[in-house]
């Protein structure tokens, strides 16, 4: 990967648009724009202060190509630290595609993906994970991983870990200046002192590990199974919800035979709602097939919406059939339905609450107002899931190296109360130092670097 000479990219999407945005990074970028640009006020860009905006024409063969805004950044003060100039120009294609021609015939090369992050990380404006968060920054598709991205691109869990890794980089160096000393029979290091870090390590790591799940699941959405028996009012739920007639809407049990899924955005929380077959024995082919497809869906769901009937007075068969679900990482919310239509039947609500621990949710599907009641809980139960202020893993290749650290810090600890040798243990400390870099970016390689930064799109 070569850092010296000057790269182009688009920097806005692929199309039409009402502006497009080029970005030019690199030692060349303001002079060769100079030969290129003619600016109204006649005066010339390199003479300019940085962080300025000039109005102009791009030339092209003595021909005006465009109307354009030039801005100007001078390295280190931009995005890349390199000199940088930012083309707006209008949204047509002909007119980006003749723009980076233009700039490519002047010695400029178009830019690989992700080079001009990658090049930012080398110049040492951000650290890895910062870089990688640009990323998902820019993917990011709803306030929860916004957020996410945002918290990460601002250092987010880096700075914690930067500091576990010195205070470890620094046991390190004395345990190896025992080894140097490995004749008298010294320690540097007070063996406790040092487990009792270890031991911090393994929390924060094993922290951080355990949020991965959360994170990513604020990234990817949540997924919502709503499941129950034929006839509950699933479809006409999930309808409500989407405020769309999405599914077909019967009084005939068993209307939904496939699943479907649609997603809706609950106060910037992004929920994966799935309407699926109504559950009962049947041996309707189709209809089994379904049902068998119900079953999956719950079991890749984080939420079940388990919906039944209000007038349904059959608890043992409500009660068996969500114990067939039950598991630590699915949480099952109960809801009554079609509570418009109910008989007075307290007995009933008293058995059905005894059956799930948290609250029974009482609604009428078809109505829009009482269904609030449930967003609200579906919030409710995600801010359960994840404490929102707290630091959040979202990035696999962040999960995998702090598997690696962790296991290497496990290595350590049982080291250091077996009491084995010095020798034995700084090579565990270098490999969890090693992991733990490998996260922070302090220490990298051109493959990793080369995979990060292939994920990126041109431009970026
Ligand atoms: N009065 C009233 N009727 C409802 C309510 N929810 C659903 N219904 C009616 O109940 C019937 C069944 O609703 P669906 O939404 O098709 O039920 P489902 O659970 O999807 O049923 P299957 O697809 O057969 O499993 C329809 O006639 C709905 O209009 C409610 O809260 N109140
Ligand atoms: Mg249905």
């Amino acid at each position: 990967m070569t850092n010296q000479d000057t790269i182009i990219a688009l920097a806005t999407p692929n199309g039409l648009g009402a502006i497009s945005v080029l970005r030019i990074s690199g030692k060349e970028s303001i002079s060769v724009t100079e030969k290129v640009f003619k600016a109204k006020n006649n005066k010339l860009l390199s003479k300019q202060d940085s962080h300025t905006v000039h109005l102009g024409h791009l030339i092209k063969k003595g021909h005006q190509l465009d109307e354009v805004l030039v801005t100007l950044f001078k390295g280190p003060h931009s995005y890349t630290g390199e000199n940088t100039i930012e083309i707006s120009c209008h949204g047509s294609t002909y007119i980006q595609k003749e723009i980076i021609n233009l700039f490519i015939d002047n010695g400029i090369r178009v830019a690989n993906p992700g080079e001009f992050t990658l090049r930012a990380f080398l110049n040492g404006k951000m650290d890895l994970n910062q870089a990688e968060a640009v990323a998902d920054l820019i993917a990011s598709e709803n306030e929860g991983s916004h957020k996410l991205a945002m918290q990460q691109m601002k250092s987010g869990f880096s700075d914690d870990l930067k500091k576990l890794r010195a205070e470890l980089l620094h046991f390190s160096s004395m345990i190896e200046l025992e080894l140097d000393f490995s004749q008298e029979d010294v320690e540097f290091v007070e063996r406790d002192e040092f487990k009792k870090l270890t031991n911090k390590i393994k929390l924060e790591l094993n922290t951080l590990i355990n949020s991965f799940q959360s994170g990513n699941v604020l990234k990817n959405g949540i997924s919502v199974a709503i499941a129950g028996k034929p006839n509950a009012g699933k479809s006409s739920l999930l309808n409500t919800l989407l405020n769309d007639e999405k599914a077909i809407v019967s009084e005939i049990p068993g209307t939904t035979r496939d699943s479907i899924e649609d997603s809706l955005i609950i106060q910037g929380i992004n929920f994966r709602f799935t309407d699926t077959a109504g559950l009962r024995e049947t041996t309707d082919f189709i209809e089994s097939k379904g049902i068998e497809k119900t079953i999956n869906k719950i079991k890749n769901a984080k939420i079940l919406l388990y919906l039944f009937d209000a007038n349904d007075t059959n608890v043992n068969e409500i009660k068996s059939s969500i114990n067939n679900f039950k598991r630590d990482d699915l949480s099952i919310i109960l809801v009554r339905n079609k509570i418009d239509l109910i008989n007075q039947n307290s007995k009933l609500l008293d058995d059905i609450k005894s059956i799930s621990k948290s609250q029974l949710l009482e609604i009428e599907a078809t109505d829009a107002k009482s269904v609030e009641s449930l967003k609200i809980r579906l919030i409710n139960e995600v801010e359960l899931l994840n404490p929102y202020t707290d630091i959040v893993i979202s990035n696999s290749r962040h999960y995998e190296a702090l598997i690696k650290a962790l296991r290497a810090i496990e290595e350590v600890n049982e080291g250091l109360v077996d009491n084995v040798s010095g020798d034995l243990l700084s090579v565990d400390i270098r490999r969890s130092i090693d992991h733990l870099s490998e996260i922070t970016g302090e220490i990298t390689n051109d493959d990793v670097l080369g995979n990060i930064f292939a994920n990126f799109c041109i431009g970026k």
